[in-house]
């Protein structure tokens, strides 16, 4: 079989083909299955009905046991410099002519492959490096931590956040008694609690969040000295998230959301891009940090190492078979390439484990490697046979090593030919089960993330300590998590207890719990090392980027809007890379004012506020329509309230004075207005003025300041 034969197999392309058996016979009547007689039983010889339905019968295989939705992208890596050889001999990190292809699945956790997007969840980051020495998977999250230290809890943490298993409710949420209970018992897990319970849980796209490898690894440099990394990606879109409200009407509106967007973004040349990011310390400076490096319920501040961006990734096309590709990648922390290496964190330790053997039940058998999404561009050769599926069609006598018959081959590499060679830690001790004392310490860094929030980011973070414990029916553990929560921040839990109707009085700091925390805290304290108090890479409002690029603007419209303010507003909007979105009471054509017209994408029953992340309403008489659109007034509140980009020119004031936007005083002089992300302009004309001014709104995106007219909640 020759290699052009088997590639032709592989991408099987259903343009100007016949339809066919899996046989290649061709088939001239697919419509009804071969009967005795009109009216009579199908008969067994009917091969082709046979084969399509038992093909069709076999169509499923188990869904991922976590991380089962997500979706993917194609694309390429290269390394900024060689500047990383210092460290690494990974030609991928070390060669700047090398582009390496990527494959991404990036995904949520806890829900069933057919929940929504938008959950209150950590998302997966999963990164296939298809490099020259075979490939290299970053498995990684969108946070930097995990809720456990060890894996021989992750069984236990899953059963405990996955529905209940006596009705299997409630689905891809964390709020309910089980996950609650079991997290009011670990406390190892607060760090991961308070980044699960803000903002960066609800991510607005793929492509506008952080990736985190989360555990310690090694770099080898080819002197075979030794690095600890830790693996970030920073999106160059900057990190936006959605508002908890717009995620719950988004998960009934467009439960593809985040699909969607990374689909269509892909589709326009949008690419999502991101830069890789070493945080590198030496060996010797492994005890140096009031946290142990092994632990993977701690970061480390960027402020003591900072974050070295030495490449960039570039998702640039789409897969052509969901199935195929997202569905059958197989991601393992344990494919590494020379000049990468783990660390004994027992979280890493345990996953290197299960991944290899998750496939073998989810793909069906050891060939899952053969799957053209797995397969490496590196050569495979080994003695490895058989088995279910097998697609390798190996020549030759020889299936063993060593041997004299096949002259040796496949050979061993040395090194310098590129032969993986583990790095020889010193290892020794007893055989135990036990936690590190250096562990031990799980409160300072879930108060440092709760210090190096802003304002509404800390109302948010309460927000959703309100909803999760509130759907907790056993008061118990409400009770138990506020004991926690004390010991993060005093004055959180007063606040989260209070709106759950916990009496922190009776719940008393004195509880033997303090003492223990306590204690940790001072001896850390005392042992002098490398801390600190905030963080402002934690939080995302120092994490915008000034771009709009892959955002939407939805445009209100009716007859008699004013053409050329419109006009003038679109190619503003879209030299900055962001869609303009027409919305209009039904589809079909919008007169202007003049003899213009243009087309609704979308009617107010086919799209939403909380799908758009700005909004805007040229002047125009079509103004006295859209005041009398409930639908129109809806839209505009909804924006405001969620924080978002809204202007307006001329006879749009009407509108807004209708929606009774509170906390904005509208002006109708020519002045210019630009408060609070909300723009307006008496212009006449179109307003240049007036686009600059929403355009710079629109790169803060949120503005926060707005909750406390829109919001019960005091800010
Ligand atoms: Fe995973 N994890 N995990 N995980 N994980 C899986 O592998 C596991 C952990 C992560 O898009 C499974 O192929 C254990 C941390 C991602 O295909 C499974 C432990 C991090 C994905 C598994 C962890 C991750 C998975 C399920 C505790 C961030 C999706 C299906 C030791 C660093 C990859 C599969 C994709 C998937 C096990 C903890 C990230 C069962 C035992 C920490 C992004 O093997």
């Amino acid at each position: 079989m020759n290699d052009d034969h088997t590639r032709k197999k592989e991408e099987a392309s259903d343009s100007e083909s016949y339809l066919t058996t899996n046989q290649g016979l061709r088939i001239n009547h697919t419509d009804d299955s071969l009967k005795a007689g009109e009216r009579g039983p199908t008969i067994i010889e009917d091969f082709h009905f046979r084969e399509k339905l038992t093909h069709f019968d076999h169509e499923r295989i188990p869904e991922r046991v976590v991380h089962a939705r997500g979706s993917a992208a194609h694309g390429v890596f290269k390394v900024y410099d060689s500047s990383l050889k210092k460290y690494t001999k990974a030609k991928f990190l070390t060669d700047p002519s090398l582009e390496t292809p990527v494959f991404v699945r990036f995904s949520t956790v806890v829900g069933f492959r057919g929940s929504a997007d938008t959950v209150r969840d950590v998302r997966g980051f999963a990164t296939k490096f298809y490099t020259v020495e075979g490939n290299y998977d970053l498995v990684g999250n969108n946070m930097p931590v995990f809720f456990i230290q060890d894996a021989i809890k992750f069984p236990d943490l899953v059963h405990a956040i996955k529905p209940e298993p006596h009705n299997e409710m409630p689905q891809a949420s964390a709020a309910h008694d089980n996950f609650w209970d079991f997290i009011s018992l670990m406390p190892e897990s607060m760090h991961m609690i308070m980044w699960v319970l803000s903002d960066r849980a609800l991510p607005r796209s793929y492509s506008m969040m952080e990736g985190f490898g989360v555990h310690t690894f090694r770099l080898i440099n080819d002197s075979g000295k030794s690095h600890f990394v830790k693996f970030h990606w920073k999106p160059l879109a900057g990190v936006h998230s959605l508002t908890w409200d717009e995620t719950q009407k988004i998960a009934g509106k467009d439960p593809d959301f985040n699909r969607r967007d990374l689909w269509e973004s892909i589709e326009m040349s949008n690419y999502p891009e991101f830069e890789l990011g070493l945080q590198i310390i030496d060996e010797s400076e492994e005890f140096d940090f009031d946290f142990d490096i092994l632990d993977p319920t701690k970061i480390w501040p960027e402020e003591l190492v900072p974050v070295q961006k030495v490449g960039k990734m570039t998702l640039n096309r789409n897969p052509d078979n969901f199935f195929a590709e997202t569905e059958q990648v197989a991601f393992h922390p344990g494919h590494l390439v020379p000049g990468i290496d783990v660390s004994n964190d027992p979280l890493l330790q345990g996953r290197l484990f299960s991944y290899l053997d998750t496939q073998l039940i989810r793909l069906g058998g050891p060939n899952f490697t053969e799957i053209p999404i797995n397969r490496p561009i590196a050569d495979v050769s080994n003695n490895q046979r058989d088995g279910y599926m097998r697609q390798t069609i190996n020549k030759g006598k020889t299936n063993y090593f060593p041997n004299s018959v096949g002259d040796g081959y496949p050979k061993l590499a040395s090194e310098n030919e590129g032969g993986y060679v583990h790095y020889a830690e010193k290892v020794e001790g007893h055989k135990i089960r036990e936690r590190s004392s250096s562990f031990k310490d799980h409160y300072t860094q879930a108060t440092l993330f709760w210090n190096s929030m802003s304002p509404a980011e800390k109302k948010h973070i309460i927000e959703a300590f309100e909803f999760e414990l509130g759907k907790v029916e056993i008061i118990g553990i409400r009770e138990r998590m506020i004991k926690h929560i004390i010991h993060i921040d005093k004055e959180l839990a007063r606040e989260v207890a209070s709106r759950l109707n916990v009496d922190f009085s009776t719940i008393g700091i004195a509880d033997k719990i303090q003492e223990k925390v306590e204690s940790v805290k001072d001896a850390v304290a005392t042992k002098k090392k490398k801390s600190v108090n905030t963080s402002p890479a934690l939080s995302q409002e120092n994490l915008i980027s000034g771009s709009i690029k892959g955002m939407k603007v939805g445009v209100l419209l009716a007859d008699g809007f004013d053409y050329n303010q419109f006009s003038a507003f679109k190619s503003s909007i879209e030299s900055n890379g962001a869609k303009v979105v027409i919305i209009s009471k039904t589809l079909g054509k919008i007169k202007s004012s003049g003899s213009d017209e243009v087309t609704a994408d979308k009617s107010y029953l086919t799209t939403a506020s909380v799908l758009m992340d700005a909004l805007y309403v040229p002047g125009g008489n079509h103004i006295d329509t859209l005041k009398e659109q409930g639908d129109a007034i809806h839209f505009i509140n909804e924006t405001y309230m969620h924080c978002k980009t809204i202007g307006g020119m001329n006879e749009a004031v009407q509108l807004f004075k209708a929606s009774n936007l509170k906390g904005i005083n509208l002006d109708e002089s020519s002045a210019l207005q630009s408060k609070m992300g909300f723009v307006y302009h008496n212009a006449g004309q179109n307003s240049t003025e007036f686009n600059d001014a929403f355009i710079t709104a629109f790169k803060k995106y949120r503005h926060w300041d707005r909750e406390q007219f829109t919001d019960k909640v005091p800010a």
